[in-house]
């Protein structure tokens, strides 16, 4: 038997996702699941790639339990967003609940394990080195206990810094919160590009010359320059988790 989009009702070839080539918006019925090797009783969405002219991957990735995700292909950072999974790396062993997250630098020998159902988002890229500047070592944190901090002052808009803020990481993912009416104070245009996952709530996302309706569940790939602006609509807070290049010379 046929259900949902599948059988007889479909949307007439409409959606909410777009690709352009200075920003990429995927809504969920847009996604498209699929396998990367080593990976077991789990599938990934890949949401951007050098494919799409991003430096950086990011997918999510939907385990059974006791699914594996398979090797790195360079630094990554994983957070998840349901579930339970065990980050076993080096002589690190961690079990990660919902906001959850893990570093693990390039090379190290690891295992990711679904320790029951469970959904999580992963970034990859082939780390920078940087002279004098040692590189990042492991680390673990959980969201919600990380220091928030107003963005300009307004305190209708608060960023949790996920990493340490070192010059050893050559990317940085934040967790923003938008109260219901915040909103970005300017309009952004700068070098670094964003791989960006709506959380919760929603609201208005400018996107170079364009304005979406975003909301929890939909993924953004901004290129650099990008023009990006967010307003949150809505009687709840708009949260999204947010990833950039960072640190590290342009012409490196
Ligand atoms: O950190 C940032 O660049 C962030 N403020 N950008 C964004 O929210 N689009
Ligand atoms: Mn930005």
């Amino acid at each position: 038997m046929h259900s949902g989009l599948h059988g007889g009702l479909h949307n007439m070839g409409h959606t909410r996702s777009v690709r352009r080539p200075s920003y990429l918006l995927l809504t969920p019925d847009t996604f498209i699941r699929t396998q990367i090797p080593g990976t077991t009783k789990a599938s990934v969405i890949v949401h951007v790639s050098p494919a799409m002219g991003a430096a950086f991957t990011q997918y999510s990735a939907e385990f059974e339990a006791g699914g594996v995700l398979g090797a790195a292909a360079g630094e990554r950072f994983i957070y998840v967003l349901e579930g339970s999974v065990a980050v076993d790396a080096g002589q690190h062993k961690h079990a990660l609940g919902k906001g959850g997250y893990a570093y693990i630098p390039q090379g190290v020998e690891q295992r990711v394990s679904a320790v029951e159902k469970a959904q999580a988002v992963v970034i990859e890229q082939p780390y920078r080195a940087a002279k004098g500047v040692g590189a990042p070592e492991f680390f673990v944190g959980h969201e919600p206990e990380v220091a928030a901090q107003a963005l300009m002052g307004d305190d209708d808009l608060q960023v949790r810094s996920l990493l340490p803020d070192t010059m050893a990481f050559d990317f940085a993912v934040n967790t923003m919160t938008y109260q219901p009416g915040a909103a970005l104070s300017m309009v952004e245009i700068h070098v670094m590009e964003h791989g960006l996952l709506m959380l919760e709530g929603g609201g208005i996302y400018r996107l170079d010359e364009d304005w979406h309706p975003v909301t929890a569940g939909d993924f953004i790939w901004m290129a650099p320059y990008c023009p990006q602006w967010f307003g949150a609509i809505g009687k709840t807070p708009a949260k999204y988790l947010i990833y950039k290049d960072w640190n590290r010379h342009p012409l490196r």
